[in-house]
């Protein structure tokens, strides 16, 4: 059993892991940089420790200042939250070598999953079904037009260090091939330092649908069924929602299965998604994400678990809390991320908060970070808050959505609350009627952004 933990990371994030383990008794550490002195997660932990200067490079992101911090303030575990060193399989190695445990998968499985050739490999092997496509890197040009050929355009060039949409070309025909796949080189060479990409068929109408998993890292897992995080803007998810509205029960059970096995085979532990596009009625793996991620809570509404507490327990040692056959899906969820952003252009919009109030009332949660009073740092993202509502079926999740932005006082910056009371407005968004194109279509259309 862990007496302290650390929280490696800020916001709202940073407090929801510290609520999970007050809960289980356990202690927490709070680290923070110069810029957030004043922040509710220092406030909320039992303890803090500034690790340096505004910049993440030099505060969230130093290594050897969080390792630090554990050592001064005797916490036994780290738990990384989303983003900042979650996915750095070098950090839970070092994490590891200090006789501390990382609250996640090993350094290995982080490793395989943030290469995105060999996380393909692996999952193709684990019986999941993949896009059509290279196998491995493509070298040359010849063998790029070879495959555009082989697959039938339109393909999609992907960096193997990339992930998240960063480094992606499409290709309409084998002339455009020449310049996409060039470009797709020499941007992941820019941005990753290595300039080996593959290719898939390009799908061009899917949905994304994400399988949340979870192993306790000795050959058992489970699957907490999927999320629809088609509504992006710029690869950043803006509303999430589970169950999906376009997937039957007889396919959740199926891909989840799926799931879940290719992760028990591998002795994953603790918290995993795996993302698909959803098309026709197909599901194709595209990556796999080792970390916690920010929608979570809808799967936990649905669910009724607590996916950090089962984090901490299954890093502790223990058993997972519930079977396969304990997870039963109660009603719908629906997550919209609420950002200090000035629309149309989505700028951010740091500065004094002067007057916040969240909504509350049956189904209804907010994972916030902020307070009355307090000042966003220009420093990082621009999220004031998670609203995450649960109803018994998808519309009455709706309408208590658009009730629950209605009680939401957010004064002193702009926020993307104009952006929801306008999205709930849509028929489509009405019925779930929406691929990973609706979204950019209907602003540039509606905003003019
Ligand atoms: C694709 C695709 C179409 N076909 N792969 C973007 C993020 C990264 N995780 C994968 N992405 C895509 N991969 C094939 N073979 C379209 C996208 C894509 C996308 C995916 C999910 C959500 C929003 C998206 C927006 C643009 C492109």
């Amino acid at each position: 059993m862990f007496d302290k933990i650390l929280v490696a990371n800020r916001g709202e994030i940073a407090l929801r892991v510290i609520r999970a383990a007050r809960e289980m008794g356990i202690h927490t550490v709070a680290v923070h940089s110069t810029a957030d002195a004043d922040a509710m997660h220092v406030r909320m932990a039992d303890e803090s420790v500034c690790i340096g200067p505004p910049p993440s490079s030099e505060s969230y992101l130093s290594i050897p200042s969080i390792i630090a911090a554990c050592e001064v303030t005797g916490a036994q575990a780290i738990h990384p939250g989303y983003g900042f060193l979650s996915e750095n399989a070098n950090f839970v190695q070092i994490v590891e070598d200090h006789g501390l445990t990382f609250i996640g998968p090993t350094a290995e499985h982080i490793r395989i999953m943030g290469d995105k050739i060999t996380a393909k490999d692996t999952m193709k092997a684990l019986g999941v079904p993949c896009v059509p496509g290279s196998d491995g890197g493509v070298p040359t040009l010849a063998e790029a037009k070879r495959l555009g050929e082989e697959i039938g355009y339109p393909v999609i060039i992907k960096a193997t260090a990339g992930g998240g949409g960063r480094g992606m070309k499409v290709a309409q025909n084998a002339t455009e091939m020449e310049r996409a796949f060039m470009t797709a080189r020499s941007e992941a060479k820019a941005a990753f330092g290595n300039d080996e990409v593959y290719i898939e068929k390009y799908l061009q109408t899917p949905r994304h649908i994400e399988i949340q998993v979870f192993g306790d890292g000795k050959g058992g897992a489970v699957h907490l069924g999927e999320r629809d995080c088609s509504l992006q803007r710029r690869h950043q998810k803006v509303f999430e929602e589970a169950p999906g509205p376009c997937i039957t029960a007889e396919e959740r059970a199926r891909i989840g299965k799926t799931c879940a096995d290719a992760v028990a085979a591998i002795n994953y532990a603790g918290a995993g998604t795996i993302e698909f596009l959803y098309e026709h009625g197909e599901f194709y793996f595209i990556e796999m994400n080792t970390r916690l991620q920010v929608e979570h809570p809808v799967t936990e509404a649905i669910f009724g678990v607590d996916l950090v507490q089962e984090q901490i327990r299954v890093a502790e040692g223990h058993p997972m809390s519930f079977t396969q056959d304990d997870l039963v899906i109660n009603g719908h969820a629906i997550e919209v991320r609420i950002n200090a952003e000035k629309l149309p252009e989505f700028s951010p919009r740091p500065g004094r908060i002067t007057q916040f109030h969240t909504p509350g009332g049956l189904g209804v949660r907010m994972d916030s970070a902020l307070y009355d009073g307090y000042t966003i740092p220009p420093y990082y993202d621009s999220l004031i808050g998670k609203l995450i509502v649960h109803g018994r079926d998808r519309n009455a999740a709706l309408n208590r959505l658009n009730r629950a932005l209605g009680e939401l006082i957010v004064d002193g910056v702009d926020t993307t609350v104009p952006l929801f009371h306008a999205l709930l407005q849509e028929p489509d968004i009405q019925t779930g009627n929406y691929n990973i194109h609706w979204l950019e279509n209907w602003l540039l259309t509606n905003l003019q952004g």
